[in-house]
């Protein structure tokens, strides 16, 4: 007896480390994940018919009944997969991730889990989510679908949490059948659409000391999917069992939103951003960014190692909307000229600077100068040998003057409409 005793104390580190370890194909994933730099984040639900974002139904309190009878309206004939697929390839992002379900409980997806879905409740009676999983696979995009966690719809969310509290449901339920009800919804996202890229989820925050059983349910993930990534936009530093880091509205370590946590761990990067204001449809959000700042943020989110994930909010009719489809081809085409010091980059070796950022691939260095009006820039010394310097798009020489205290950049003067301009610098290890 002490013998077996001995010898399972011998082999308990071991499964605990097999437990640990992360198999080498969601390794390989989170690699093409920091190589893809750019998601196109799409938040659609029966909440676009009202045009005023996706918490409508908390912001304006209306009851679960009154909410029901959107899905009854909710026909969104223009909707083209491959359309949407089409412009997503042509503005370069490698990924997709879209609502599967929002705060609102509404599945945007065929479900045998709840007839409150879009095939079984609305008049549209597609499923989506399908139709962009086959054009997603057929044009070369991966797809991730965004899922919420917190519910404002399903009468097992109880104890209910900061949110979702006038929505009418009685004040019961049964916490265990809830978690079951997502681990099947997600069983059923995972085992149907093809390989996915992972899972997004969102709202984990609004009950944060609750037991999620997330081991559970990321095993699961894991067990349908080795390769599907796992990014928890819970807005707290990484658990066990997730791939990515993503932060909201807000480059990777900083807090303007208010929740964003502002520690970074080793996990790849991502930060999501709105195109105007909102992320679901708001037809009075007019504050559309421009395409520079669109840029200068993609760029900013570079030089912090983290991909851009920009979200549009599509119409009750399922097309995107002109202001944002506009400025999404602007950002493809500068990424055309552009993209090669950008895409499968990584951030750094000089952190972000108010003027700009860097990125490197191997031994050769981009400098982002996105905020300086000035002829000559000194960066640091990064503590390599600077062998040739020019400009991305013309192949102009620059001068690099490289001294104790760091290098200095002769740049060519900065055009009006130049919003990033990029000095390619070939480098070598500095001889010992
Ligand atoms: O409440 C959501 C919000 O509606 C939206 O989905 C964003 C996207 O990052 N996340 C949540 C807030 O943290």
């Amino acid at each position: 007896m002490p013998r077996l005793i001995a010898l399972l104390c011998a082999l308990l580190p071991a499964v605990s480390a097999a437990q640990n370890t992360v198999p080498a194909e969601r390794l390989a994933a989170r690699e093409w994940f920091r190589d893809a730099k750019f998601g196109l984040f799409i938040h659609w639900g029966v909440y676009s018919q009202l045009g005023q974002g996706e918490w409508v139904m908390e912001n304006r309190g209306i009851p679960i009944d009154t909410y029901e009878s959107l899905a009854s309206g909710f026909n969104p004939v223009k909707f083209n997969a491959k359309d949407w697929v089409a412009l997503a390839k042509d503005i370069g992002v490698g990924y997709i991730t879209i609502t599967a379900r929002h705060h609102d409980g509404f599945s945007m997806f065929e479900t045998k889990a709840t007839p409150y879905n879009i095939v079984n409740g609305t008049p549209f009676r597609r499923d989506p989510l399908r139709e962009l999983a086959d054009e997603c696979r057929k044009q070369g995009i991966k797809l991730f679908f965004y899922y919420s966690q917190l519910d404002w719809h399903h009468p097992d969310y109880w104890p209910r949490g900061r949110t979702g509290n006038a929505t009418g449901r009685a004040d019961a339920g049964d916490w265990t059948r809830y978690l079951d009800f997502m681990d099947g919804q997600l069983e059923e996202l995972l085992t149907r659409y093809g390989p996915l890229g992972g899972i997004w989820f969102d709202g984990m925050w609004d009950k944060p000391n609750a037991d999620w059983r997330l081991e559970k349910t990321y095993s699961l993930i894991h067990r349908l999917q080795p390769s599907a990534l796992i990014v928890p936009n819970h807005h707290k530093a990484p658990l066990p069992g997730e791939d990515v880091q993503t932060f909201e509205q807000d480059l990777p370590g900083a807090n303007t939103a208010g929740f964003n946590t502002t520690s970074i761990g080793a996990l790849p990067l991502e930060t999501s951003l709105t195109i105007n204001q909102s992320w679901g449809f708001n037809i009075t959000d007019r504050k559309f960014k421009t395409t520079r700042e669109l840029i200068g943020y993609l760029v900013r989110a570079a030089g912090n190692d983290a991909n851009l994930l920009l979200n549009v909010g599509p119409s009750p009719d399922g097309t995107i909307q002109p202001q944002a489809v506009e400025r999404l081809r602007a950002v493809g085409e500068w990424l055309r000229s552009h993209g090669s010091s950008v895409y499968k980059t990584r951030g750094g070796p000089i952190p972000p600077r108010p003027w700009g950022v860097t990125t490197h691939r191997g031994d050769t260095v981009f400098v982002h100068v996105l905020d300086w009006q000035d002829r000559l820039l000194s960066i640091p010394d990064f503590g390599a040998q600077v062998t040739g310097a020019r400009m991305l798009t013309t192949n102009q020489p620059v001068e690099a003057v490289q001294s104790a205290g760091g290098i200095t950049l002769s740049l060519p003067p900065a055009s009006a409409d130049e919003v990033d301009r990029i000095v390619v610098l070939a480098t070598r290890p500095r001889p010992r």
